[in-house]
């Protein structure tokens, strides 16, 4: 017993002397308070769209708070699928994440009107509706659950790619086994379309195209270089069926846990790594198509209004449930 009090003595002695020693040391550095950490979570790579806009932010959130946040980004679905991510935020267990709004109307049914097929064909006309107060109060109906939704990044408009044929019209869609995003709007263009469409998440997208569980995706340009699907998918038909846009979120009880400069510098800094963002995918566009094509695939540029009229149906579904006025809103009427 009393040996063990020795041990204990001797251990409390030399760590008080440790920790005076370091105290009478103390730089100014050390002395600095710890930045606030805010880790955002994405499923893409580092190097894609998502991956250079959230570098962006990190940059600019350090520099505007003088160092006291510090975001950390985690790509590669390293925190989690996009529905597990953005619940992670609900919950409190994720601090932020940058999502496709595909998973959202499961948290804010108006969300759904982004889904519709060709929606949105004309970029510039659709940012200052998506930047405007359309845009805002759609970020603003994720309050009831927690989240503060900061601006829409973009995702992009997006293109089909399979490994069985080269898709020139709608008949050629008949039949393809489709990976979906988790979202009934998606399914059922794709169903109406004639494919076999299954919603995954996108972590286990690359496994089912090489095992060939599934014969086709549609992603934008950019996340098929980034997330190298070319290399088990022949074939890509530039439909640009869907656009979606990507919600960067955070917490909204943290969030609101800021001072209010602080908020304002986090506010700042989304908007302006948005813009970045946006430019980044625009001025790589036409080289994204070269770099697609060196790698082997076989581009096709089907007729968009005959897909246009194709999937007409799905509107008459989901109009009620998403409401006139928000459509006729986003189509900039
Ligand atoms: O948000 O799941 C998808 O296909 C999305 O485009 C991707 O996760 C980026």
């Amino acid at each position: 017993m009393k040996k063990l009090l020795v041990v204990f003595l001797s251990i409390f002695l030399a760590a008080s002397l440790l920790t005076g020693c370091g105290g009478s040391k103390k730089t100014a550095e050390q002395a600095k308070p710890k930045a606030k950490i805010l880790r955002v979570g994405h499923t893409l790579t580092d190097d894609s769209h998502y991956g250079v806009g959230l570098k962006k932010f990190a940059e600019l959130v350090k520099a505007k708070t003088k160092g006291a946040i510090e975001v950390q980004v985690y790509g590669n679905s390293k925190l989690g699928n996009e529905r597990d991510l953005i619940e992670g935020i609900a919950l409190g267990t994720v601090e932020m994440c940058l999502s496709s709004t595909g998973p959202l109307p499961s948290f804010s049914k108006k969300f759904m009107v982004f889904d519709l097929p060709f929606i949105v064909q004309d970029r510039d006309k659709f940012y200052p509706i998506l930047d405007g107060k359309t845009g805002e109060d759609m970020l603003a109906s994720l309050s009831t659950k927690g989240i503060k939704g900061l601006v829409f990044f973009e995702n992009g408009f997006r293109h089909l790619t399979n490994s069985r044929k080269a898709v020139n019209s709608p008949a050629d869609v008949e039949g393809l086994k489709v990976r979906v995003m988790e979202n009934p709007v998606h399914l059922e263009t794709f169903k109406v379309l004639g494919a076999n469409p299954s919603p995954m998440p996108f972590g286990e997208l690359f496994t089912a195209l090489q095992q060939k569980t599934m014969d086709g995706q549609e992603n934008p340009l950019i996340i098929i270089k980034t997330s190298k699907f070319y290399e088990v998918q022949k074939h890509l038909a530039l439909t640009g069926h869907f656009y979606s846009p990507a919600v960067l979120m955070i917490n909204e009880k943290l969030f609101k846990g800021f001072t209010a400069d602080q908020q304002k510098a986090i506010l700042a800094a989304a908007k302006e790594a948005r813009d970045y963002e946006r430019k980044f995918i625009m001025d790589n566009e036409k080289k994204t198509i070269e770099e697609l094509k060196k790698a082997g695939m076989e581009i096709t540029t089907p007729n968009k209004t005959e897909f246009q009229k194709a999937t007409e149906a799905v509107y008459k579904k989901f109009e009620a449930e998403i409401g006139k006025d928000l459509i006729e809103k986003i189509k900039g009427k």
